[in-house]
């Protein structure tokens, strides 16, 4: 199989599908189009690209089997976050799941994400760094600790659970409506490239 053979540091990108009032996922649409152009620009990386469903038994049972097929350096999510101008560089994630219907119509089976784990998980990419890139480009960001308690949440708690020591995660919300520049769905692909470089500057540092 193709993966066995590819040898090259792997980068797991997501995005989410519909889920309910937002009918077509910005996300989505923004790792498709990011694809094709993080693998021209960082051909020494494989991406994996997926598009998860806003759900909650789905997304996170596909994060866990991203990491365990792949073992990817960087894990990069991305979500939409609604009546948002900026990027938002999410540094933390909370063992809780808001009682809010998923894209299935089905709420979450517990209150917590998890029984075992720790009531918050920290982001491991340097957002600090990330932000500082961000701004020497322009691009509106800020750096928030409530990643919201609804699918967002849970994938970066999941993906942080299940990522191994060499591997950083982060997850960045995004404008729900890319209609206006600068995070147009152009100016949102060129800030996520600009993101890709800086997190994967940090996974080399620290190989
Ligand atoms: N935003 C939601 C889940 C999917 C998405 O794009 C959130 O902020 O949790």
């Amino acid at each position: 199989m193709q993966e066995v053979a590819d040898k090259r540091p792997t980068v797991v990108l997501t995005g989410f599908g519909p889920f309910p009032g937002i009918p077509v996922n910005a996300s989505a649409l923004l790792v498709r189009k990011l694809a094709p152009l993080a693998r021209r620009a960082f051909p020494g990386r494989r991406f994996v690209v997926t598009v998860l469903p806003t759900e909650w038994r789905r997304a996170p049972e596909l994060i866990a089997n991203l990491h365990a097929r792949y073992r990817p350096v960087l894990a990069l999510h991305f979500g939409v976050a609604a009546g948002m101008r900026a990027l938002r560089l999410e540094t933390m994630a909370e063992n809780v799941c808001r009682a809010m219907p998923d894209a299935a119509a089905l709420l979450p089976l517990a209150a917590t994400l998890s029984t075992e784990g720790p009531g918050t998980r920290r982001a491991t990419i340097d957002i600090p760094a990330i932000a500082h890139a961000l701004n020497a480009h322009n691009i509106p960001c800020s750096i928030s600790n409530d990643a919201g308690g609804y699918l967002c949440n849970a994938v970066l708690y999941q993906s942080l659970t299940r990522a191994r020591a060499d591997c950083k995660v982060g997850f960045i919300h995004i404008p729900a409506d890319l209609s206006e520049r600068p995070l147009d769905l152009n100016g949102a692909t060129q800030a996520a490239l600009i993101i890709i470089a800086s997190a994967l500057e940090t996974t080399l540092r620290s190989a």
